[in-house]
């Protein structure tokens, strides 16, 4: 199995996160030109959008990490991730969704803000107060979501869980983790002891340092920020209308294929 990933991307450690678990061996490849648009060859034919991760398996070629998630629950049932109650699995879904579209969308603003300096100042400030505002309601979200049960999934780790790890993994390093000694802060505390998640967390850690780099390389021309769906409305929503503006007049942002 080949996993085309970044290990920045939280959708990519979602997939790695439940390969571990599962115990399948896979290969990882960072496509050449991603973040660009411009990347080409089997991970662009993999992946319409372009985007990471994108999943080759003999003849199957599969983008999306929730649909990932799916084809390896399918392929490999043992051990499952997904709980066997209806309705727990509904609500590992649920919760599944809430942090790929909304979570992921502050956490993305906040590393344009951070990393690829698109707000300085004032304007930077007000943004990360209204990211840390709206990163505090979903992890209160959240927080009642796990109740007193040890796993979002419930008695044990799962599906539920690897969905909400990397976007609250970020929040920590983003100085935005949930209160010492609260439910979630002690559920993150457990979820780092995971061997999956660990060695998950240790590929995104190394890869942080190219980061100091991120403004640079986007002023070069070697990339163009996607502003897709829920990270476009993120921006629109909350003070970054000129961010926007400012990168259609640069053309250094893009928005989702088909163009
Ligand atoms: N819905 C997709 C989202 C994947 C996605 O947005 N991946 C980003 C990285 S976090 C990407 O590859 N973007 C392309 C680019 O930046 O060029 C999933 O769940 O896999």
């Amino acid at each position: 199995m080949l996993l085309y990933e970044h290990p920045l991307s939280s959708y990519a450690q979602k997939v790695k996160i439940a390969l571990r678990e599962k115990g399948i061996a896979f290969d990882l490849e960072t496509p050449q030109a991603i973040g660009s648009g411009g990347s080409a060859g089997l991970f662009a034919a993999a992946s319409p959008r372009r985007e990471v991760p994108a999943l080759i398996d003999g003849d199957a070629q599969i983008f999306d990490s929730t649909i990932i998630l799916e084809y390896l629950e399918d392929k490999y049932p043992s051990p499952p991730l997904l709980p066997r109650d209806p309705a727990a699995r509904a609500s590992a879904r649920m919760i599944e969704e809430i942090c790929d579209t909304l979570y992921e969308a502050i956490n993305w603003g906040l590393s344009e803000i951070r990393w690829f300096k698109r707000a300085e100042g004032e304007q930077a400030e007000k943004m990360l107060a209204t990211a840390a505002r709206q990163t505090a309601e979903l992890q209160a979200w959240l927080a009642e979501r796990l109740g007193s049960k040890p796993w979002f999934n419930g008695d044990r780790f799962g599906w539920a869980d690897l969905s909400v790890a990397p976007y609250v993994n970020r929040s920590f390093t983003y100085g935005m983790g949930a209160a010492p000694g609260s439910p979630l802060a002690l559920w993150h505390a457990r979820l780092r002891e995971r061997p999956s998640v660990v060695a998950t967390f240790q590929e995104s850690d190394a890869a942080t340092g190219a980061l100091a780099e991120a403004a640079k390389r986007v002023a070069m021309g070697a990339m163009r920020r996607e502003y897709r769906d829920h990270r476009l409305e993120w921006m629109m929503k909350s003070g970054g209308v000129q961010v926007v503006l400012d990168g259609l007049a640069r053309n250094d942002i893009r928005f989702t294929w088909p163009i």
